[in-house]
Formats: structure tokens, sequence, C-alpha cells
């Protein structure tokens, strides 16, 4: 038995493990680079779904974390660090807005945003206490907590988890008319992702988040952009809904917003929104520690540079033409936008799962989702010559699938 057996059977016996894993145990990680236990090397061409768009430790990344473990990394929320102001000025700077509450993973920030809403739609637009409605997309993905997957279309995500929490409505994604239809006037938020990640990178028809944003400033319905997977230069953006010239009411980020150091994540939005908290009204024991804070700010540097949306909307169209220009005939599409790619493949055939596999083989690493969509998106620090070298070896394994 090697030592990823025995590691990978440590975890598939003791772990409730959330995703089913390909068989490789990962002991090192350099830029876009990681190594197994036995010293194998791989291109990571997932990147923790976005959440490692600077690439695997990030040198200025760990500098700022190093330097933090040795002053203060947790004060709790009764007390100020130092490092908190500067985050959320800079971060709402960033995304042109006023106020931020931090958190740490992805579906906590969307909760904060869902209740944010709720909130604001009692407070301010005089929706009746308990009645507050929130349309979303079919197709979503926001995370996993019961909340979150009462209103997921995916019956893996939802069944045996309820009784699901009211107050959701799910609309077609890509349908602004749909959207228009079901609001209300008890319709407070509508929650959508600019483009849809779990569900295969699925980007909405040109001029729906356009659509969106008028909709839901005619009906005074906010805007909720889950930019967690699509934002922090993934599409060649900052945030994917500038393909559009949208800005939303409010911004959910996470993932890459801790650099892939540490769990970092928040809730952007005017001052008249979020502005509906009070001291004490939410919070968390990790929320805005300064640790997360040092990662955060050094983030933000790396964004306002500008370089990684600059690589992912100068590498990502010339790869996907070539993919697409070489594909076999069992790939169907290939869509997705800067270095954000789905591959489409017929199905009855082998499924996306067995290319991730047989990629594994040839040193790339990739994740399925449902049966046929391959997702590819690497650290935004690859190099143009290291794609082509992944090209290589996704089109020899999509050439073989059977
Ligand atoms: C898993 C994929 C899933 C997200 C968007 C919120 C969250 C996510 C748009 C929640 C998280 C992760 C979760 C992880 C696999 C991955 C994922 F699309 F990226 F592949 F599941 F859909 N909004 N996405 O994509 O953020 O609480 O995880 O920090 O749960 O298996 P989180």
């Amino acid at each position: 038995m090697t030592q990823s057996d025995h590691l990978i059977e440590l975890v598939e016996t003791y772990s409730a493990h959330n995703y089913h894993p390909l068989p490789v145990v990962i002991a090192h990680a350099e830029g876009a680079w990681v190594t197994d236990v036995e010293g194998k090397r791989y291109l990571d061409m997932l990147a923790a779904y976005s959440a490692l768009n600077f690439g695997h430790r990030h040198p200025d990344l760990v500098a700022a974390a190093k330097r933090q473990l040795d002053l203060v990394t947790l004060t709790s929320r009764a007390f100020h660090n130092d490092l908190l102001g500067p985050f959320c000025e800079q971060l709402a700077d960033l995304c042109g807005m006023e106020m931020v509450l931090p958190m740490n993973t992805g579906a906590e920030a969307v909760e904060t945003a869902l209740k944010t809403a709720r909130k604001w739609g009692y407070e301010v637009k005089g929706v009746a206490p308990d009645r507050a409605k929130i349309v979303v997309a079919e197709g979503n993905f926001h995370g996993r907590t019961i909340t979150i997957i009462s209103f997921s279309t995916d019956p893996a995500s939802r069944e045996s988890f309820g009784p699901h929490t009211p107050g959701f409505e799910i609309v077609p994604y890509g349908d602004a008319e749909a959207l228009r239809a079901a609001i209300d006037d008890d319709t407070v938020a509508f929650l959508v992702e600019p483009i849809q990640g779990e569900a295969g990178v699925i980007v909405p028809p040109e001029g729906y988040l356009r659509a969106v944003r008028e909709i839901c400033s005619e009906r005074g319905v906010l805007m909720i952009a889950d930019e967690i997977q699509s934002g922090l230069g993934r599409t060649g953006t900052t945030f994917a809904c500038e393909h559009e010239a949208v800005v939303p009411d409010v911004y959910v980020l996470g993932k890459a917003l801790g650099g892939g150091i540490v769990p970092l994540s928040a809730v952007v939005s005017r001052r008249d929104v979020l502005g509906v908290f009070r001291p004490g009204d939410h919070g968390s024991t990790f929320g805005g520690n300064p640790l997360a804070c040092a990662v955060g700010l050094e983030v933000l540097r790396l964004l306002r540079s500008g370089l990684y949306q600059e690589r992912a909307a100068t590498l990502g169209p010339p790869f996907m033409q070539k993919l697409w220009a070489n594909a076999p005939a069992d790939v169907t599409e290939v869509r997705g936008r800067g270095l954000w790619v789905g591959i489409e493949l017929t199905p009855g055939g082998a499924p996306a799962r067995s290319i991730c596999e047989r990629l594994l083989e040839l040193g790339v690493l990739a994740k399925d989702t449902h049966e046929t969509t391959v997702r590819l998106a690497p650290p935004l620090c690859v190099t143009e010559e290291e794609l082509d070298w992944a090209l290589e070896r996704i089109l020899t394994a999509l050439t073989e699938r059977g």
C-alpha cells in the first residue's frame, strides 16, 4: 500500500468528506503546481474552485501572514484590532461601496447577505414582518447551510435536510422576464451568480445582468451578486458583473479574498443597506480577525495592480479557442470567461469524472461537475507555456474518451 493509499483510506474511514475526491494526496504546493506524497507534480487547473487565484502560497501573502502571526491573530469582536478598519476601507473602495461586513466562509457571507436583505426589507422597504421573499436562480450554488440548500435545485444538496427554510422563490437562470414576473411587494432581493460555477460555468445570455439590474432598480429589490467564485480576477475583471457594466447593490465575496491562506469572506454594500445592522445584530468569532485582515489587505494590494485580471483576460480566450479548435467531436461546447472554463461533453459517453481521472495520470488537476462537464480554473499566475502544456494533456484525455 502506498502512502497515498493509506492516507486516502484514513479519509474514507474517518472523514464524512463533502466531495468525491480524486485519488491524489497533495503534500506541497507552490504557484500553479502541487506535489503529492509520492513526489509526483501536477499542474493545478482547479485552484480550489477559484480560492487560489494568486497561486499556491503567494510569497507576499505568506509573508503578510507570517508577520501577523508574530503580532496578534485573534482579538474577539469585543475589541478593535488595528487592521479591520483599513481592510474594510480598502475593500469598500475596491467595490465602489461604503460598508463591509467581514465573515469567514462563503456560505456565512451568503447567509449574512440574506439577513441583510430581510432586515433592509422590513426597516427600509417596509415589508410586513416575516413576509420577506428572496428570489434565486435554478442551478444555483451558494453554500451548504440549511437555509442555502433550502433554495437549491440540486436534489443531492436538498434531500434529507428538511424542513427547509421558507421565503425563497426560484426562477430560471438567464431569464430576466421570469425574474420580473416573480417580484411582488414582499420581494426584497434577487441573489444570483453572475456566472454559475457549480452548475458548470454557465455564462448567462449577453444583457441578462443588465436587465436584472434594471428590473431590481425599478422594483426596489436588492441585486445581490454572489461573486465568491466569479469575482476577484477570475473572469478577466475584478468582478464578473463588470462585463455588463453592472454594479449590484450587494457584493458577496469569499474564496480568493483569503488568498488561499485563511478563510475570509465579506458582504459589501452601501450605507443605506448595511447600515440596517446595529452593533450586536450580527457577528462571528473569527469575522474580521487580524490574521485574515493582514492577508486580505495584501490580496487587495495584488488586485489593485490589475495584473491578475489582465492575465485572465489575455490568456483565457486563446486557451479556450485552441481547446475548441482541437477538441474531438464529443465536446459539444467550450464555455466560460477569462481563465474560467467549462468543457461540455456529449451525454452517454464516459463521464467527465473519467476525463479528470485520466488527467490525473497525465499530471493535470481538474474537476467534473454533474456528469458531462469538466471545469477548469487555474491560478491566475499560470503562464501561457503551462496552459499549452495542460492543453496538450486535456486534448489527449478528451480524445481517448470512451
Ligand atoms: C463544496 C464549486 C461548489 C460558491 C459560490 C458560495 C459558495 C461557493 C458561488 C460557498 C462554494 C465550493 C464549495 C465546495 C466546492 C465548491 C463548489 F462550484 F466551486 F465547485 F460546491 F459549488 N457561492 N463553492 O461556489 O462558499 O462556504 O464553500 O466557502 O462545498 O463542495 P464556502
